[in-house]
């Protein structure tokens, strides 16, 4: 559920960057013949010409659409260029896609505050850049603006096409304006900028969406696609959301949208105004109502993360029709095959970016024989990510046993499975001029303390790997399974609920001294927590909460220059707290130098908390 946050006093100014057609334009930039033409490209699976994943403007003009497969689109434009996507252990590779998307965030993230949304997606914070041109060089006239600021659209201004250039450089550059336009203004002439640079640089086009919040920003990003700039001033605020349609808002196009428009009548954002917060509130809960009371109001106080790499890794595969599987050794064939990409890509992050990621997640799409209708999903699976092939290959397959185990309900009866894929998720940096792990863990004579990036254990988009189903993990996943309840160690079903606060509970007793926690809990619980293990044994997830809790505050001093290991964002471990079975799953190196430090490691602390890889699945089932 969608969280309310508090709108900073100062004014932002946000962009949101949104490439065009991306995986076409990088087919088009490895084959220039391409430029021009109308263009898709198609998924791995030759069913009916493949499925499009991506689609050229000029073929968008023939009306080939996204939704098409290979041969309907040639139906509608017989002249469609249809490229494959590359293709790896029998299955897309996005390598290419993403190292493209890794240029232009490098780009994008010169001018300021830049958070890496999904494979083609940035957002940017240009509040200081903005301000400092406000100081140094403000536009003031009109001939002199470029031509790609120039060209930007402007939400609120007359929209006569004669006059359109005219009246945005006349905006750009008024002296009457207030403070916030002005600066809205300046973050317009640095997009155009930062867009021609991409462009000179990659032979990329994007498009994008500037305003003081996320919300708007990405909101408007794509309403004047190709290549073009869409600002949003506050006074257009009002109007733009009275036509909104609630199903355009990302939070809004499930069951909460739905029932907006069932429940209250609400068709469009600006429909909202008419409800007050308590009537929000009482419908929906006290944070989704005062959410939903806010963005009908064009109010949104996230922050812009500073975060250039993915939040997590996904690996997946679909099994449409007759290909779908229909037992254990297909799935393990397949899942070996995810995982052995899943590893890799963990492996390179921690190589290259000193990351290491630290839940395992498998998601599944199933149905049972005779009930395919059944609205009973698989559920999601997680446990602590162990390095190595062998070992997430045998862990993916035991969270595949146990999901199977409480989708089929003890029933006998045949299954098939229609898409597997597998994340590795809650990532967090190495600080920076060390390899060691060391720094996290505040030992008896150490006051180090990191500077660790911002991480959140909600899956990256799907869209940073086609074909992955990534379900959001939800708090059902806090029931524990039956089999799990009848493993004989100290289990609980507890509930969600329970769960989350318990959860907090734990960590506000472990963090008394960390600043900013009830934010954090606020995040986390919009985040949704992954509490599937047993009693106790969750020292690695509340490890991983920790480092969120931690990255909160060190982000923030890092970004203001301020001293790494500062004590006032001390992220305080006790030795005793290290469990020797959480640093097993940790790589080799980082192991040794652990073990090194933990003396004498202790043991007794491994059983009674039962937390060794093997109590996060069920018992093996004969
Ligand atoms: N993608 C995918 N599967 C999907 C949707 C998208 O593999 N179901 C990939 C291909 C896209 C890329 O992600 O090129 C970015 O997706 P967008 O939704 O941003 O769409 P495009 O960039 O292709 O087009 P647009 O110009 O409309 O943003």
């Amino acid at each position: 559920m969608p969280v309310a946050r508090r709108e900073p006093q100062e004014p932002r100014v946000i962009a949101h960057v949104d490439m065009d057609c991306f995986y076409v334009q990088v087919e088009q930039r490895r084959n220039p013949a391409l430029r021009g033409q109308p263009t898709a490209v198609v998924q791995y699976n030759d069913w009916k010409g493949g499925g499009l994943i991506a689609v050229s403007y000029e073929a968008r003009g023939f009306g080939v659409k996204r939704s098409m497969r290979g041969d309907e689109a040639k139906r509608v434009c017989p002249g469609i260029n249809l490229v494959q996507v590359p293709v790896a252990r029998g299955k897309a590779d996005l390598n290419l896609y993403r190292s493209a998307g890794s240029e232009v965030v490098a780009i994008l993230a010169s001018k300021g505050k830049c958070e890496r949304a999904s494979i083609d997606e940035v957002y940017l914070d240009l509040t200081d850049a903005a301000k400092e041109m406000l100081l140094q060089a403000p536009p003031d006239s009109p001939e002199q603006i470029l031509m790609e600021a120039a060209k930007s659209n402007i939400l609120g201004l007359p929209s006569d096409p004669n006059e359109k250039e005219k009246n945005v450089r006349a905006w750009l550059c008024r002296s009457d304006a207030d403070y916030e336009d002005k600066l809205l203004a300046c973050g317009a002439i640095i997009v155009a900028q930062l867009r021609i640079r991409v462009l000179e640089e990659t032979q990329f086009t994007c498009s994008a969406g500037i305003s003081h919040n996320k919300m708007l920003a990405k909101l408007v990003s794509g309403m004047h696609k190709p290549a073009q700039q869409t600002v949003v001033p506050s006074s257009s605020v009002q109007d733009f959301l009275a036509s909104l349609p609630v199903k355009k808002m990302k939070q809004l196009g499930g069951k909460l949208g739905s029932s907006l428009q069932d429940d209250l009548g609400v068709e469009t954002i600006g429909d909202l105004l008419s409800f007050t917060e308590e009537k929000l509130q009482e419908q929906y809960g006290v944070n989704t109502g005062t959410w939903l009371w806010k963005i009908a109001r064009g109010i949104s106080g996230e922050e812009v993360e500073d975060r250039l790499l993915p939040k997590s890794h996904g690996c997946g595969k679909t099994f449409p029709g007759p290909k779908a599987l229909k037992n254990s050794a297909s799935v393990k064939g397949w899942l070996d095959q995810l995982c052995e990409e899943l590893s890799e890509r963990i492996q390179s992050d921690l190589n290259q970016n000193k990351r290491i990621a630290q839940t395992l997640t498998l998601h599944a799409r199933a149905s049972k024989e005779n009930e395919r209708d059944s609205m009973k999903k698989f559920p999601s699976k997680s446990c602590p990510l162990r390095y190595g092939t062998g070992k997430i290959q045998e862990d993916a397959m035991k969270l595949f046993e146990s999901g199977l185990h409480d989708f089929l309900e003890s029933q006998n009866t045949g299954w098939s499975i229609t898409s597997l894929s597998v994340t590795a998720s809650k990532i967090f940096d190495i600080p920076s001029g060390t390899s060691s792990i060391l720094r996290y863990i505040k030992g008896p004579s150490s006051s180090a303390s990191p500077a660790i990036p911002n991480s959140s254990s909600v899956p990256e988009d799907p869209s940073l790997d086609n074909n992955v189903y990534v379900t959001p993990i939800h708090e059902e996943q806090c029931e524990l399974s039956t089999s799990e309840k009848e493993d004989g160690k100290r289990y609980s079903a507890i509930s969600a609920k329970q769960c989350s606060a318990n959860e907090e509970k734990r960590i506000s007793k472990k963090l008394p001294e960390v600043k900013g926690q009830s934010a954090l809990h606020e995040k986390r619980k919009s985040d949704g927590l992954i509490c599937s293990h047993p009693v106790g044994s969750s020292l690695e997830a509340n490890r991983a909460e920790e480092h969120n809790v931690s990255a909160q505050g060190a982000d923030r001093s890092s970004t203001n220059g301020g001293d790494e290991h500062s004590g006032s964002n001390a992220w305080m471990f006790n030795v005793e707290d290290i469990d020797p079975a959480v640093v097993e799953e940790l790589p080799p190196e980082i192991q040794r130098e652990i073990q090194g430090w933990i003396r004498p490691p202790k043991q007794p602390s491994t059983k009674r908390r039962g937390s060794t890889i093997s109590s996060y699945f069920p018992p093996a089932r004969s």
